[in-house]
């Protein structure tokens, strides 16, 4: 394994703090539904120090939420919990997702009363085409395909041109951003939808911006699980949802963990799980997820005379404030698939960028082995350079946790500006970073 920065360097100020503790008091207010038995309940576990042992923890089938120097955030049912127990840790009960509702009651379907800025999806596609109607020259949208319940998922495309069919835009690079795989993970969406503001409002007066819509192809899908993210906020309270909502047969629990079904090593490694009911659970073949079948098909398309036109590609997630390149499924820096300059341009660049948001940079893997991941599949099979961002909070604290406040969302959408611009200017020739353009990109 690389050297890698001290554990504990890396995790300054992520232990919870005494105001987080009175927050966290604060937060038992909430509702029985949401604590009680049957559900995945949030733990901290104490113990687990190397990735290794992050790596048992999460082969539960519980997902890992959040990395401490001696300790992890999981959601985990009874069984999980049973069974990280009796791996000799120590199990603290975390309070259920914090209530926002005011006092007043939450429309259905619809984020509660104090966090009425963030997006519902109908709200979402509403912005979206409000602003591929501002900007027509420089936006189109397409619907890429449905969901498992039928909702849009669609796909933006950003380029001066951009309704331009092959043409002037067929020779730019292109760039991939996907958001809100995961259900509980709504400020994802409010990222994207902050590209499209950005991308948009300052065209033509911002140069890096301006430079980036003309000279590349800007993809931005903004909510991979639709289904999903309803269905957390279908309530008014949030259910802390991960997976998607498709039935799976023979069982009474739904829903695949999309970022757990993709079709590179799926299931190869201990880092997902095959029980229905399990946060992590993998599906029931790779694809089987029709969101991922969609995006992954949508990634395909744009192989364009046999060549990859996408060159690199972030998908959003929260929470932790990490920037992850791949492999996830193995431990080792290079494998078959991963030459070291390809780990080099992956990790120099994803440092840079964490250097311009303040993240961490890091292998997905130095957290905890996964398998089926977007980053695996679309470095491991279509040769894109694909990061993962955690956005914030970093602990599952004071932030939030997956809930932040909707007040933090124009600071934190924001906050990655200068590194999606990188990744961006850097997509032409990822190698340059290390020295090798005259070897790879000419
Ligand atoms: O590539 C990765 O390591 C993905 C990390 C991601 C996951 O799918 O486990 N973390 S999250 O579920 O807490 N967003
Ligand atoms: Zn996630």
């Amino acid at each position: 394994m690389r050297p890698r920065t001290p554990l504990s360097r890396r995790l300054h100020g992520r232990v919870a703090t005494a105001a987080t503790a009175v927050l966290l008091t604060l937060a038992m207010a909430a509702p029985a539904s949401s604590r009680s038995e049957e559900r995945p309940r949030a733990y901290e576990v104490t113990g687990p120090r190397t990735a290794a042992q992050r790596s048992a923890v999460a082969a539960t089938g519980a997902s890992v939420d959040a990395v401490r120097d001696h300790s992890v955030v999981v959601t985990a049912d009874a069984a999980q919990a049973e069974r990280i127990r009796r791996m000799g840790y120590r199990l603290r009960v975390l309070p259920g997702p914090p209530d926002r509702s005011d006092g007043r009651k939450a429309k259905p379907f619809d984020f509660p009363p104090a966090d009425a800025k963030y997006h519902n999806y109908n709200e979402a596609m509403a912005e979206i085409d409000a602003d591929v109607a501002k900007y027509p020259s420089l936006m189109s949208k397409q619907v890429i395909g449905k969901s498992y319940e039928g909702r849009d998922i669609v796909a933006v495309k950003i380029t001066n041109g951009a309704k331009a069919a092959g043409g002037a835009a067929a020779a730019k690079p292109e760039v991939l951003f996907t958001h809100h795989q995961h259900a509980r993970e709504h400020l994802t969406v409010e990222m994207a939808l902050y590209l499209l503001k950005e991308f948009g409002s300052k065209y033509g007066t911002d140069p890096r911006v301006t430079k980036m819509v003309d000279s590349r192809v800007i993809w931005v899908v903004p909510d991979v699980n639709p289904d999903g993210g309803e269905y957390d906020i279908a309530t008014g309270t949030y259910r802390s949802w991960r997976k998607n909502r498709q039935p799976n047969t023979g069982s009474s629990a739904r829903g695949t963990d999309l970022n757990r079904n993709w079709d590179y090593k799926w299931g190869c490694c201990g880092g997902s799980s095959g029980s229905t009911g399990s946060e992590t659970y993998r599906g029931s073949a790779p694809q089987s997820a029709p969101e991922v079948k969609v995006v992954a098909d949508f990634v395909r398309s744009r192989i364009v005379g046999g060549k990859q036109q996408i060159k690199a590609a972030i998908d959003f997630h929260t929470y932790s404030e990490l920037v992850l390149w791949p492999f996830g499924w193995t431990y080792d820096d290079t494998a078959p698939g991963m030459t070291k300059d390809d780990h080099d341009a992956f990790a120099t660049i994803g440092k840079s960028m964490a250097a311009s948001n303040g993240y961490t940079p890091e292998q997905s893997s130095d957290l905890y082995i996964t398998d089926g991941t977007i980053d695996d599949w679309l470095w491991g099979n279509q040769k894109i350079f694909a990061y993962t961002f955690e956005m914030y909070p970093d602990s599952s604290g004071a932030g939030g946790g997956f809930y932040p406040p909707d007040e933090v969302i124009d600071r934190e959408t924001a906050r990655n500006r200068d590194a999606v611009l990188q990744l961006l200017e850097n997509a032409d020739c990822m190698y340059r970073s290390i020295g090798k353009e005259g070897q790879y990109c000419r």
